[in-house]
């Protein structure tokens, strides 16, 4: 069941979409439990002529027996998923391949570090809505906002990470399949919204560095020799 997720190009995408699936079929029982039991009890219960109605003031046994179960359930999924989160949100692989996203009202601005690896230097590029990554390699990814709250959301990645304004977040992604992917922006952000996408282009190793060599022709590179030329051959 459950054919209409997106596929799955990610490491450890089998472990959320089994959560998922969990999490899907608890809200699917409990939903189907209440609904049947309320079609019946609107047949057993409906008016009859003569038929009183009684009162109740409650059920303090039952009241704390569905007030326990649920509070179980939510612990169990809570220590399920600790592990995932952990090794999602806690802790960021080592890794040459980082880029800086900025969200803002409509697109994601994508700032390449270029050849020299760092932020804020003169070989830096930034693009619109456009990023390329190699293939089976963790990227890290430094979100910010420059107005309000956006989602960057890679589905077929299994990533997803609020961009707030005033705070940079990191996360990390890794495709291991070569494709393009969406990016939706996954929070109701404005007007334009719906219309807030990009691609992730996950490339072969050959194709980024052909696409690197093309960003940063290796002229530019000597042009910024005062600091060390770091391509991603050197992982
Ligand atoms: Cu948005």
């Amino acid at each position: 069941m459950l054919h209409w997720l997106p596929e799955d190009v990610s490491p450890y995408g089998a472990g959320i979409d089994g959560l998922f699936r969990l999490i899907y079929y608890i809200t699917a029982t409990a939903f189907l439990v209440v609904t049947i039991l309320m079609l019946v009890f609107l047949v057993l219960y409906r008016y009859r002529e003569g038929r009183r109605a009684t009162y109740t003031h409650g059920n303090t046994t039952l009241e704390i027996v569905w007030t326990i179960i649920p509070a179980v359930v939510f612990m169990w999924l809570g220590f399920a998923s600790k592990s995932k989160w952990e090794m999602l949100k806690v802790s960021i692989p080592a890794t040459d391949t980082v880029i800086r996203v900025t969200a803002k009202q409509f697109n994601w601005e994508i700032l390449y570090p270029g050849p020299d690896g760092q932020f804020d230097t003169a070989d830096d590029k930034q693009v619109d809505n456009e990023i390329h990554v190699p293939v089976s390699t963790p990227v890290r990814v430094m979100l910010r906002s420059k107005d309000v709250i956006h989602s960057f959301f890679l589905p077929n990645l299994r990533f997803k990470q609020d961009a707030v304004p005033g705070r940079e977040i990191q996360g990390w992604f890794q495709g291991n399949k070569p494709g393009r992917y969406e990016i939706p922006c996954a929070e109701l952000c404005g007007f334009g919204h719906s219309g807030m996408k990009g691609w992730l282009h996950v490339q072969s190793a050959e194709e980024y560095q052909q696409w690197f060599k093309e960003q940063w022709p290796p002229t530019s590179a000597i042009a910024h020799a005062d600091t060390p030329v770091r391509t991603t051959s050197d992982e």
